[in-house]
């Protein structure tokens, strides 16, 4: 112990550590740790010629991983207790009565690092937006678009991954992708009936059975594991999140014909091969889908209610599963369901599945009249064309620009803005991420719209998890806002002394 101090220490660290920035960082920074360089050193040597599944190599690039994403959260630590210690008196906004009436919104109270959202640019994940997450993001060999498990780097570390990162984090999913049994089971005990939605969060809630975290607890940990039981968790969650997505898309819809995951496959493509669909561009699609819904900042429901449950200290199964819940209600992740079904029922009732531009905005005008939503569009804080939208967009142009669905989608996009913008109520007449995904998913064969909210699910998986292990790590308390009657409302804009 003696030496490793001393060892740790010394300069002969700092020049490590500088070789470790310039050549191989992962390796390097695992020596310190470990203090087996004699071993790693020929390991390296031998990295090229080794399998991408070898457990060695996995290990080390998953414990630095872990270990960088811990020195990032310790430092971040310190610059929270600095900021809160210098500035904690200072006020970010004032509510008024109408937020408190009307969902929040834009009251300033959550902290959530993987993103932020801007009105007009929309998501950025640390500080990246989706066009560059497209360019710097690692590929799939022979792929353009980005691997999810770069991105899930990128939100939990906060740099971006190199192509071995990615790599590794995907075949340490795939390790960790085995789902027991009895989940299966509970999934069975379901009527096929049951929307997918309900089948995902059951099969959820079973895996939690399996939680490091939960028992790390009930055994008596220190608060300062907490990130580390949490970082378990997470990783084995989302690991066996597509085969679970998987065997409730082909109990459903193709007679349970279950097909055994492929271990050497990345993430997006082993989900797409379990799915039943081998096409290259759906794989593609899947790793862009995957990763353009990973992600949208703390308040929307599914990320603050996951967070919520999880300051609960509920672990990351439990927390991940409310936020499913929420992710299913219509106005959130079901609207992609939602917009093929409108334009299915636009089709039926115009019997035509090539509509003009006149009779879509005839339809939309007669789903304004009879009260309900036009689905896809609008947002409770962007105020644009939602980017994920746009990089859907431009994914059809490549892949299926003549899909006759897309090319409804697309018109939908000419005249739904100005139609819903002259009700001048509607805060944001542009479409959201959800008004195109069906469409995409559909021309590829996969047109179970049923299904969609579960995609959304497998992929938000991503940010809200990498987010639960900042919260711990940050040792974020539990999340208690204050509550008011109407009562006290109206005591308080008469007489604010009486009641504040
Ligand atoms: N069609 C018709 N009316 C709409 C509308 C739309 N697409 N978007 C907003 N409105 C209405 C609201 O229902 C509200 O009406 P009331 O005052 O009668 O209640 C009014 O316009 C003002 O709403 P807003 O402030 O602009 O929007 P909100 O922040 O309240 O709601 C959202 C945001 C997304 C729920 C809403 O735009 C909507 O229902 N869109 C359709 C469903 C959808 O696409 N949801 C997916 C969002 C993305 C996601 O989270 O996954």
């Amino acid at each position: 112990m003696l030496f490793i101090a001393i060892l740790k220490s010394s300069v002969y660290v700092q020049l490590i550590k500088a070789l470790a920035i310039k050549y191989h960082r992962a390796i390097f920074f695992i020596f310190l740790k470990n203090l087996i360089m004699p071993l790693l050193l020929p390991l390296c040597a031998l990295k090229s010629l080794l399998p991408r599944n070898t457990t060695i190599t996995h290990k080390i690039y998953m414990g630095y991983v872990k270990d960088s994403f811990k020195a990032k959260a310790d430092e971040q630590a310190k610059e929270i207790k600095a900021l809160i210690e210098q500035y904690g008196n200072k006020k970010l906004d004032e509510v008024t009565v109408a937020q408190a009436y009307q969902g929040m919104r834009g009251i300033p109270g959550l902290i959530t690092e993987t993103s932020l959202l801007d009105a007009n640019e929309g998501i950025r994940f640390r500080g990246f937006s989706i066009p560059e997450l497209r360019e710097k993001l690692p590929k799939a060999e022979g792929g353009s678009e980005p691997l999810p498990e770069g991105l899930f780097y990128l939100m939990l570390v906060g740099d971006v991954p190199t192509q071995e990162h990615a790599e590794h984090i995907s075949a340490t999913w795939a390790r960790r992708s085995h789902v027991p049994n009895y989940v299966f089971d509970v999934i069975e005990a379901l009527p096929v009936s049951a929307h997918p939605m309900t089948q995902f969060c059951a099969a959820i809630i079973a895996l939690q059975t399996e939680s490091k975290f939960a028992k790390a607890y009930s055994d008596g940990i220190s608060k300062k594991e907490y990130w580390n039981y949490a970082y378990e968790d997470t990783m084995t969650l989302i690991a066996r999140l597509p085969r679970v997505a998987a065997y409730i898309y082909r109990r459903k819809y193709k007679a349970g014909e279950h097909i055994q995951p492929d271990g050497m496959m990345d993430w997006s493509a082993n989900f797409a091969h379990m799915m039943g669909y081998d096409n290259e561009s759906f794989k593609e699609l899947m790793r862009l889908y995957l990763t353009i819904h990973a992600d949208h900042e703390g308040g929307n429901v599914s990320a603050h209610a996951t967070h919520l449950v999880g300051s609960t200290l509920s672990d990351p199964y439990l927390s991940f599963a409310a936020g499913m819940t929420g992710l299913a209600g219509p106005l959130h992740g079901l609207a992609n369901q939602e917009v093929i079904r409108w334009i299915d029922e636009m089709y039926k009732e115009l019997n035509s599945e090539n509509p003009s531009k006149e009779q879509i905005a005839d339809y939309i005008k007669k789903t304004l009249l009879e009260g309900k939503v036009v689905p896809g569009y609008g947002h409770a804080v962007l105020r644009k064309t939602d980017p994920r939208f746009t990089a859907q967009m431009e994914f059809a142009k490549t892949h299926c620009p003549d899909d006759s669905m897309v090319q409804t989608v697309w018109h939908i996009y000419e005249v739904a803005p100005a139609i819903l913008e002259s009700t001048g109520k509607i805060k944001n007449p542009w479409p959201n991420v959800d008004a195109h995904s069906g469409a995409l998913l559909k021309h590829f064969g996969l047109v179970e719209e049923d299904f969609y909210t579960v995609l959304f699910g497998v992929s938000r998986s991503l940010g809200v998890l990498a987010s639960l292990c900042w919260d711990r790590a940050l040792g974020f308390p539990i999340e208690r806002p204050k509550s008011m009657t109407t009562e006290w409302i109206k005591k308080f804009v008469k007489e604010p002394e009486k009641v504040a």
